[in-house]
């Protein structure tokens, strides 16, 4: 299968990560790209293209203006106050306090717009989200005009950026982006299936009361796995979207028997939907050895989910997320990919 893939993504080179009450070189390295993209090379999965830019029409039919807006001038604000560090929310909304005045100050307007202070904003932060969303429009696009299969080796990642916040390293919902395009290109209903080992809040947000994407998420229970506050099996959606969200969290320690049969599941939903494209958030961090993240799935079991996922014989669009143990994050990947392309 074709993969997509630009160097632009590797504009945002951030130094720091609040982790664990400390300033930690971030998980989310561009340095991933790099080793994805030699495995892809190697395995012979297919050929690689540069994206087309698409411009901010796509973003926008899935992001507030105002948001995007924040992201774009966010690190020239940052500077223009004098700070020294990477631009880290501190400050925020909450019960007690809803603030219902998007603040001026860039204190205020980094506590509106952020979900979490995992991810700090630092210069290229937007072109690289820019090159990311059109890494995953162009994979999309390849689907569409010729039902092949298509990977787009996004980053930043996209799965925990909602409408109007970015965190867990996400800016642009790449899934939703895409998502929102392959229903603009005229098909009726497309499903956004989430394996990365963090719940999709983003993605969830986005489609919560819309019956036109089913969202389908495997993750970490938030009651003990970030991003805590969203992912519960309720959550079912609301309005026209009741039962178009569906969540499968598992405890810490989950092995691949307890997480492929929730996979199964999510697919019996998926035919049962009637969905005629695949989103796949493709998250590998559920790799027994990822630093953040606490399921056991071995490199071998990511073929596996390939495999399985080849069996829905559904046009299918492969968007990376998350996968932090870099050493393997490009076998884990093509994993997935080849086991697809032989179900
Ligand atoms: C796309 C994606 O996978 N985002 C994940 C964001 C998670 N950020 C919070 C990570 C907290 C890590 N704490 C682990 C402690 C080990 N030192
Ligand atoms: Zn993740």
């Amino acid at each position: 299968m074709l993969t997509f893939h630009s160097e632009l993504t590797k504009r945002r080179r951030a130094l720091t990560e609040l982790d664990g009450g400390q300033l930690v070189t971030p998980y989310e390295c561009p340095e991933r790209v790099d080793l994805v993209l030699a495995r892809v090379l190697e395995s012979g999965l297919g050929e690689v293209r540069e994206p087309v830019e698409h411009g901010l029409a796509p973003v926008l039919a899935i992001h507030d203006r105002g948001y995007v807006e924040f992201l774009e001038r966010c690190w020239a604000d940052w500077v223009a106050a004098g700070r020294q560090g990477e631009a880290i929310a501190w400050i925020w909304p909450t019960r007690t306090m809803p603030g219902h005045v998007i603040p001026q100050h860039i204190d205020g307007r980094l506590g509106h717009y952020a979900l979490g202070a995992d991810t700090s904003i630092c210069e290229g932060t937007f072109e690289a989200a820019m090159a990311s969303k059109d890494i995953a429009l162009s994979a999309v696009d390849h689907v569409l005009a010729t039902g092949e299969p298509a990977f787009g080796l996004c980053r930043p990642p996209g799965h925990h950026a909602a409408t109007d916040q970015f965190g867990g390293y996400c800016f642009f919902n790449n899934a939703a982006i895409a998502a929102q395009r392959a229903l603009e290109a005229g098909r009726s209903r497309v499903a956004v299936l989430d394996v990365d080992f963090h719940h999709g809040n983003g993605t969830q947000e986005i489609f919560y009361a819309r019956d036109d994407v089913l969202f389908l998420s495997l993750h970490g229970d938030p009651l003990h796995c970030f991003p805590h506050f969203l992912g519960h099996a309720d959550e079912t959606g609301e309005g026209a979207g009741e039962g178009f969200t569906v969540n499968y969290p598992m405890a810490p320690g989950t092995g691949y028997a307890a997480w492929v049969e929730a996979l199964e599941a999510a697919k019996a939903r998926i035919l049962e939907a009637g969905c005629e494209l695949l989103v796949v958030s493709l998250g590998v961090d559920a790799f027994e050895h990822d630093p953040i993240s606490a399921f056991t799935l071995s490199s071998d079991d990511f073929t596996d989910v390939g495999r399985r996922l080849g069996r829905l014989g559904l046009p299918t669009v492969f968007l990376l997320e998350g996968g932090y143990a870099v050493e393997e994050i490009g076998l884990n990947a093509v994993n997935v990919l080849s086991g697809f392309e032989q179900p």
